[in-house]
């Protein structure tokens, strides 16, 4: 099914699965608590995962009617099975297989499923420690504070068709990507803005959105604290009801 996701009508709460964290019990879980919370879509996927995403996929569909988005990690994780895509290129960095080549590659499989894919601009920023993206991608994040780096990259991808742009401070970053630049990029872009990495408590949630995030993505918060989805939707609410407070 595909899925037309209603960014920049409404602020969005995306909530990521691991497929190698994601055990039976463990998407039941989420699939509960994500539908109680009314979660816009899960994401699946991961920087390293021996379970095949497609089964985690299918058994989130049976458990919930949220739409599942592909957040691919590498080419081993494509599969059909999801309502839409990110075709990922990490722009923040200088990696050619990051920026095309996986890209030429993963092109005829996902030849026949093409009205699914969004392209989305990946930029991935220093939040203090070392991530998994940064390692696994062999790449330089952008220094926390460089805003004007940080825009000029968001405007490129822009520019270059991205239908979405992506903040990522790295999964259970200790920090957030700072408000400040949230702002910065925002204030520059006319397409959606997704943040995500390290917002584990409802109050960060609150700063990313306050800054001008279009969706926030929380994934390790969740695991650790099942109840976090819901706070962060009822951030998401008074959003959307247009007061700036939970
Ligand atoms: C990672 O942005 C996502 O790609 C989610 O990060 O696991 O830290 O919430 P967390």
């Amino acid at each position: 099914m595909k899925v037309e996701i209603p960014w920049r009508k409404r602020k969005l709460v995306a909530q990521l699965i691991d497929p190698d964290r994601a055990g039976e019990e463990a998407l039941v879980t989420a699939a509960r608590y994500a539908s109680e919370a009314g979660v816009d879509l899960f994401l699946a996927g991961g920087s390293l995962t021996g379970v095949p995403v497609g089964d985690v996929i299918r058994r989130l569909k049976q458990l919930s009617s949220i739409p599942v988005v592909l957040f691919p990690g590498n080419l081993t994780q494509l599969t059909a099975e999801a309502d839409a895509v990110f075709l990922l290129s990490l722009i923040s960095g200088r990696n050619p297989e990051l920026l095309i080549g996986n890209h030429v590659i993963a092109a005829p499989i996902l030849r026949d499923m093409r009205d699914r894919v969004i392209p989305v601009g990946y930029m991935l920023i220093a939040c203090g420690g070392g991530t998994s993206v940064e390692y696994m991608s062999q790449t330089l994040p952008i220094p926390s504070g460089k805003n004007d780096i940080a825009v000029a990259t968001a405007l490129a991808g822009e520019m270059l068709g991205m239908k979405a742009i992506y903040l990522e401070g790295g999964s259970g970053a200790a920090k957030p990507v700072d408000p400040s630049m949230i702002r910065a990029v925002r204030d520059e872009l006319t397409i959606p803005l997704i943040v995500g990495g390290g917002l584990d408590t409802p109050e960060k949630v609150e700063d990313a959105f306050a800054a001008g995030a279009d969706m926030v993505v929380t994934g390790n918060g969740c695991e650790q604290n099942p109840v976090l989805i819901t706070g962060a939707c009822r951030v998401r609410d008074s959003f959307n009801r247009g007061a700036v407070t939970v």
